[in-house]
């Protein structure tokens, strides 16, 4: 953000033309080579439009994390060729100063062995026999504001992260939210899965949190209106698929206001939360049907099966963050590719900064 600092901005760098529209727009450009009268609006109103600019691909979401950043991400347990060549990345592309944590000497052997020499001056070492509770400390203290897990068991790094005394709670269920690029309704969307990473078979309340949770990141993608599908494999509300009678007393919950400003519905399977066609096909109206911006899923091996699927089988690049803690904390799979995990790190940021 030079240019801000000089007082004016060039438009297009923005992702903006010059003299466009820009909602709210009220006042006119100032920038010392424009002629008067463009339009183009001044600093302030710029930013609000930027800040308010959905997030929808994955580039996008780097950028912006470029733009919050550099923040410092501890990364635990760091000798771990996944995480630290994630960390270098992130490192070169502005969005993070890693903070590395463990046995230094072995982090340095691993980084060396990577050719990550750039990644070593740059990055913070902390030599520690105990990385979790010591990256969970940084954390309490705002020193790091995104953790990311290296060569230690998912659990090993949560159990610290729960400690009641010296952990990170706030009060909350902690719950993982996946992005994924959709294309299904003809544009790309990044759209969430939640929660297949942690919370086992939640119960109604707890999915109230996970709803809460998920709400939470998509006003961080930009959008004001989130649009949540809670997921079943049927529209029809039984007794005899408890996810169905959950996912209804959800909506009527949201048609109450209980979640603010969201449109919330289900139950609804895979087609009707993503293709309006199909929901159209079943004479569902409501705006969060065939458009969904996050499917809520009934339990982890859904949300996980979800989640792998999109990946996988329909080859898109994912991110994924676990909120609900003092700070954002990121799980990554040992199979992720780096470009994910990047888009992981990107999604933390943007969300510790929110
Ligand atoms: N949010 C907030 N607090 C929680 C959560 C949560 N999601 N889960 C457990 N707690 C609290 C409980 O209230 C309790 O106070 C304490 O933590 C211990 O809870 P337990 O006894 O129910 O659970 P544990 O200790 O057996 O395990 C909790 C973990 C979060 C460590 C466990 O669920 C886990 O390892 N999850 C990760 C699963 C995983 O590996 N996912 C990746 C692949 S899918």
């Amino acid at each position: 953000m030079r240019l801000l600092r000089q007082g004016f901005l060039l438009p297009g760098q923005l992702g903006f033309e010059h003299g466009s529209a820009v909602p709210g727009a009220f006042e006119h450009c100032d920038a010392p080579h424009c002629k008067a009268g463009c339009g183009w609006p001044t600093i302030s109103i710029m930013l609000t439009a930027i800040e308010t600019q959905l997030i929808s691909t994955f580039t996008t979401l780097l950028d912006r994390a470029r733009q919050l950043g550099p923040r410092r991400v501890a990364v635990i347990v760091a000798d771990d060729e996944v995480a630290l060549t994630a960390a270098d990345r992130a490192l070169q592309l502005g969005i993070a100063v890693p903070v590395l944590l463990g046995n230094v000497a072995a982090i340095r052997a691993r980084a060396e062995e990577l050719g990550l020499a750039d990644l070593l001056s740059a990055a913070e070492l902390v030599d520690t026999t105990d990385a979790a509770a010591d990256a969970v400390q940084l954390a309490r203290e705002g020193y790091v504001e995104v953790l990311l897990k290296g060569h230690l068991r998912t659990d090993e790094l949560l159990h610290a992260v729960l400690n009641k005394n010296t952990g990170l709670r706030t009060g909350r269920l902690l719950s993982d939210v996946l992005l994924y690029e959709d294309t299904l309704a003809g544009e790309t969307r990044l759209v969430g899965i939640t929660d297949g990473g942690l919370n086992v078979l939640p119960t109604l309340e707890q999915k109230q949190q996970i709803v809460e949770n998920a709400i939470e990141v998509m006003r961080c993608l930009g959008h004001s209106r989130p649009k949540l599908a809670i997921m079943s494999a049927t529209e029809a509300v039984s007794a005899s698929l408890p996810s169905t009678e959950d996912a209804f007393r959800l909506t009527q919950m949201a048609e109450a206001g209980e979640f603010g400003d969201i449109e919330m519905f289900g139950p609804l399977a895979l087609d009707c939360a993503l293709l309006e066609s199909a929901a159209r096909a079943k004479g569902i109206t409501h705006p969060a049907a065939g458009r969904a911006d996050c499917m809520i899923v009934p339990n982890i091996e859904s949300g996980n099966l979800l989640g792998k699927a999109v990946k996988y089988l329909g080859g898109s690049q994912c991110a994924h963050v676990v909120v609900g803690a003092k700070v954002p904390i990121l799980i990554p799979s040992r199979v992720e590719s780096v470009d994910d995990k990047v888009n992981s790190i990107a999604l933390g940021v943007l969300f510790a900064r929110r």
